[in-house]
């Protein structure tokens, strides 16, 4: 794959760098879910044990985040301690947010965006997160639509996800996809799943039912010029699930709590988490830590056969 230049603000560590030159494996991950999408200590647990998922199945992982002012790919774990840490002290960095920070030399925690901003600079090309932002419930209203949908249309990079969560509109998040010419792949699913549970009702475009298939799709993808990227959704393992329903329900009451407090924007993905979270007392915490490892499996199997 194509990758531009190593600059002045691209820090990948010595362990990605060396993996980079040797044409090893390497998963991509995200840090908005360490310092906005979980509570302080699960959030570090949580990251420290999907790299360790990472490595069991053959791939070197790379926590992006920017640091001082740097996009570091591959974090060590004091530094993830201290994202989790600081929490939302650290702002969410998506990509518009990216040139003040590095001019500023400031932190920020990375989303999808913008993760894959840093694995494509880097020459990563599979990603692994819990889930990706997308068009929000009301958004012919609130004109709310993530950046990570134009990311996925516009770089190169697999993102492997649990699906989207019911806060989104799931359909139009769908229907925007296919605008932009993003595969959307299920894996061993017809189904796309809705992060908590394995169905939403939705279909995906292609049902994968290996890592082997998966890898050919993006190659082909990318021989032919194509600059998006693909989402490869994994439903969370049957044994976590949570039942749809119980979802729907704290979820429309976290919608209800976010419209009356008027939380809007960059605040309101990371508001309902943690309404969610609170509603379901910690079940749905327990379901998103289990689905993200099995997302960064699926993704190092990926890379293993890139
Ligand atoms: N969805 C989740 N958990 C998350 C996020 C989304 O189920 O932690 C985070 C990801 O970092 C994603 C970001 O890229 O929220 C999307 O935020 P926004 O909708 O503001 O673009
Ligand atoms: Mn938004």
């Amino acid at each position: 794959m194509a990758t531009e230049p190593f600059n002045e603000f691209l820090a990948p560590s010595p362990e990605v760098r060396a993996s980079l030159h040797d044409g090893k494996p390497i998963v991509a991950l995200e840090s908005t879910i360490i310092a906005h999408g979980m509570p302080y200590p699960k959030n570090v647990e949580t990251a420290l044990r999907v790299e360790q998922v990472v490595r069991a199945h053959g791939a070197v992982p790379a926590t992006c985040a920017i640091v001082q002012g740097r996009l570091k790919a591959g974090l060590s774990t004091a530094e993830i301690e201290y994202l989790g840490k600081s929490g939302t002290a650290i702002p969410k960095a998506s990509r518009r947010d990216m040139a003040y920070l590095l001019s500023q030399k400031k932190d920020g925690a990375t989303t999808v965006a913008s993760t894959m901003i840093i694995a494509y600079r880097c020459g990563i090309s599979v990603f692994a997160t819990g889930g990706i932002g997308g068009v929000h419930r009301g958004a012919r209203q609130s004109f709310d639509i993530s950046a990570d949908l134009q990311e996925l249309a516009q770089t190169p990079v697999a993102v492997v996800c649990a699906g989207v969560k019911s806060i989104l509109d799931i359909g139009l998040t769908l229907e925007y996809l296919e605008t932009f010419g993003v595969p959307v792949l299920g894996y061993q699913t017809a189904e796309f799943p809705a992060f908590y549970s394995r169905k939403s009702g939705f279909q995906v475009d292609y049902k994968m039912d290996s890592p082997e298939a998966i890898a050919r799709l993006l190659k082909a993808q990318w021989a032919l010029g194509f600059k998006g990227g693909a989402v490869v959704a994994n439903p969370v393992p049957a044994e976590h699930e949570l039942e749809f329903s119980k979802m729907e329900q704290a979820i429309e009451k976290a919608l209800a709590a976010a419209e009356q407090k008027q939380v809007k924007g960059k605040a309101i993905t990371p508001f309902l988490l943690a309404e969610i979270e609170r509603l379901t007392g910690g079940e749905s915490l327990a379901a998103n830590i289990e689905l993200v490892c099995s997302n960064a499996a699926l993704a190092a199997a990926v890379a293993g056969r890139m």
